[in-house]
């Protein structure tokens, strides 16, 4: 072995020293990861220290600089230290967890507060209405009929005692699909319809969707009538009296009385506008709004039918006679709830449609 120079003792790192500072950097550490909380930070530490470029591969370095025989020793204090370092990341690691899961535990859940009720949907109101007048309808005996939306001239009209030409036409301004075929202007078609395909007697409700080309806040291009019709020997405009009065009194739960105008309708003789005493003043206001003062709602046509429409369907007017009735559901629904927008039924707003 050479003599020691002076230039390659500075190399000479006494293993003591070096040993110093391995045990300085682990309780470096140790202190250092002691306050951290964040996994991240926590592996950022890690990589401080024992990273490529980390203090103690840093320090490493330094191994060999020191005396051969004593490399053992001070690798075994190196391995030490870095396992140290592993250790107590691991270790620091699991604490947060079992924190964490200690934390989830013990956040108390009142299991007795009552939940969050999902709110039950319900049928539209003209879906409602449609069904309680199909019910107090069937309590008297009549039956459902129904009838198609595009109609032809014929059952619209013509059987109905509304021939081409005539002036009533213009009491329904119509969608004409052709000359002969039309968007049905009102339920009465389905009068002709069932009368054309059975015999008397006939006791019929026909509910459904028709159309005009009527558009303001109680008139709508499309909307839903309901068509009454009785043919039996003896009918008479007695029995069409009781009939709606037995509806209106039904329908709005109250003692009301209804009154006949006389009006023009050409398939019934004679006709008559249907009123109800107003559901909300009763007649006693003379400022209230729904029936300006007057202290009657119309709600609907009827009549007698016409002899003339019973020729159309082949029934003998001498034997046997018949009641008709016609009215809008959105303007009975209106009336009951006070709705003032007829628009209000088909827009989907749920602020409106969940009141029902
Ligand atoms: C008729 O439609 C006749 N077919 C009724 C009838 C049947 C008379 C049987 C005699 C015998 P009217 O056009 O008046 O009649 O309509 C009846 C009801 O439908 C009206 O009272 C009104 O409540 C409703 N109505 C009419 N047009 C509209 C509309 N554009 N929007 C909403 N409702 C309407």
């Amino acid at each position: 072995m050479g003599a020691v120079t002076a230039s390659s003792l500075e190399f000479i790192v006494s293993a003591q020293e070096l040993i110093v500072r391995i045990e300085e950097l682990g309780n470096q550490f140790a202190a250092a990861i002691e306050p951290l909380t964040d996994e991240q930070e926590i592996r950022n530490l890690q990589a401080q220290y024992m990273g490529r470029k980390g203090q103690v591969s840093q320090l490493m370095k330094q191994m060999g600089k020191v005396p051969a025989q004593d490399r053992r020793t001070v690798g075994e204090v190196f391995n030490r230290v870095k396992e140290g370092i592993t250790d107590a990341v691991a270790a620091r690691l699991d604490a947060l967890e079992e924190a964490a899961q200690a934390a989830d535990l013990a956040r108390t859940v009142d299991v007795s507060l009552p939940g969050r009720r999902p709110r039950p949907g319900h049928l539209h109101l003209l879906t409602q209405v449609h069904e309680e007048f199909r019910a107090i309808f069937s309590e008297l005996g009549f039956e459902l009929a129904e009838g198609p939306q595009i109609e032809t001239d014929f059952h619209c009209f013509e059987a109905l005692a509304i021939p081409k030409g005539h002036p009533a036409r213009d009491m329904q301004d119509t969608f004409y699909i052709d000359d002969d075929v039309v968007l049905r202007t009102h339920t009465s078609s389905v009068q002709i319809r069932t009368m054309q395909s059975q015999p008397p007697p006939v006791k019929i409700i026909s509910p459904g969707v028709v159309y005009r080309r009527d558009d303001d806040p109680t008139h709508s291009p499309m909307f839903t009538q309901l068509e009454g019709l009785m043919v039996d020997e003896g009918v008479r405009f007695s029995d069409l009296h009781g009939v709606l009065r037995h509806l209106v009194r039904r329908f709005f739960g109250e003692a009301l009385e209804i009154r006949f105008r006389p009006s023009y309708f050409p398939f019934v003789e004679p006709g008559a506008e249907v009123d109800m005493q107003c559901s909300f003043c009763k007649g006693g206001d003379p400022s209230c709004r729904l029936c300006k003062g007057t202290g009657w709602l119309e709600i609907g046509g009827s009549g007698m039918v016409d002899p003339d429409v019973f020729g159309h369907v082949g029934y003998d007017a001498e034997r046997w006679t018949g009641f008709a009735f016609g009215m809008g559901m959105e303007r009975m629904a209106m009336l009951r709830h006070g709705v003032n927008d007829i628009k209000l039924y088909y827009e989907g707003d749920m602020r409106f449609l969940r009141q029902f």
